[in-house]
């Protein structure tokens, strides 16, 4: 039994698994740590051709996805799944962010309502209690590309996916240890020059000591200057 599993509404269901097959991910999948279903949308229209949308009332430009077709889509999808949460991606969703996708995980069952057009029935949403979620300010041309994002943020965390739990403890966004709350530091690896740049001396001393100060400094600098808002946020915490 897979330790999480993905139902995925979407007109184009080609797109998945797409990149999640792939890398660590994609092995995971094979070996059914985690699960994806995928349900075409049109499948569930019943008209002869398939229509899946149509105009909004009120007016104003584009398409909207139609509240019985979806029905039928997610009535099939949700069938004997209790206490599955439901999510709709759209850019007006509440923005994810690493501590969603640690709640996210808790969950055995995702359904994910892909939108396209300009989105979808509002009373379907109402009756469905779908929850939005958007993955930024910019704009996609539909919710597939963004429910990847979403399910690979997920599947990383689940246990056997990322061979070394160690990886997973010193993140940017994680919560615990030194660099917690802060980007990280700059890598180096071989060959110690190269086209005429030296890693940093530091690096090379096997003083461990020094080394963690250096990385804290650099941690703390990069931060500072890309990202006020984390910056804030890790002074707020660290009190400094
Ligand atoms: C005219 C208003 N537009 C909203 C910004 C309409 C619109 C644009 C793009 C409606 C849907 C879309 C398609 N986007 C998604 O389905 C989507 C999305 C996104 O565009 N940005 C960030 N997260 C997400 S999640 C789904």
């Amino acid at each position: 039994m897979p330790l999480m599993s993905f139902t995925l509404l979407t007109i184009f269901p080609e797109m998945f698994p797409g990149p999640l097959g792939h890398s660590l991910a994609g092995r995971a999948l094979a070996e059914g740590i985690w699960g994806l279903d995928v349900l075409n949308i049109r499948d569930f229209a019943t008209d002869k051709h398939h229509t899946v949308d149509d105009r909004p009332f009120g007016g104003g430009a584009g398409m909207v996805m139609r509240a019985d077709v979806l029905d039928a889509a997610l009535t099939a999808a949700r069938a004997g799944k209790e206490g599955e949460r439901l999510l709709y991606m759209s850019p007006r969703g509440r923005p994810l962010t690493q501590k969603a996708v640690k709640s996210l995980v808790n969950y055995k069952n995702l359904t994910i309502l892909c939108g396209r057009f300009e989105g979808v029935d509002e009373r379907l949403l109402e009756a469905h209690g779908a929850e939005e979620v958007s993955i930024g300010d910019y704009v996609l041309s539909g919710g597939e590309l963004a429910a990847l994002v979403l399910i690979d943020a997920c599947i990383r965390l689940l246990p056997g996916v990322i061979g070394e739990p160690l990886a997973l403890e010193e993140e940017s966004f994680g919560d615990a240890g030194e660099y917690a709350g802060l980007l990280e530091y700059p890598l180096y690896t071989r060959p110690a020059e190269w086209n005429g740049r030296k890693v940093p001396e530091v690096l090379l001393s096997g003083n461990h000591e020094e080394i963690r100060r250096w990385r804290l400094e650099e941690a703390r600098r990069i931060t500072q200057e890309r990202r006020e808002d984390l910056w804030e946020r890790y002074k707020a915490v660290k009190k400094t």
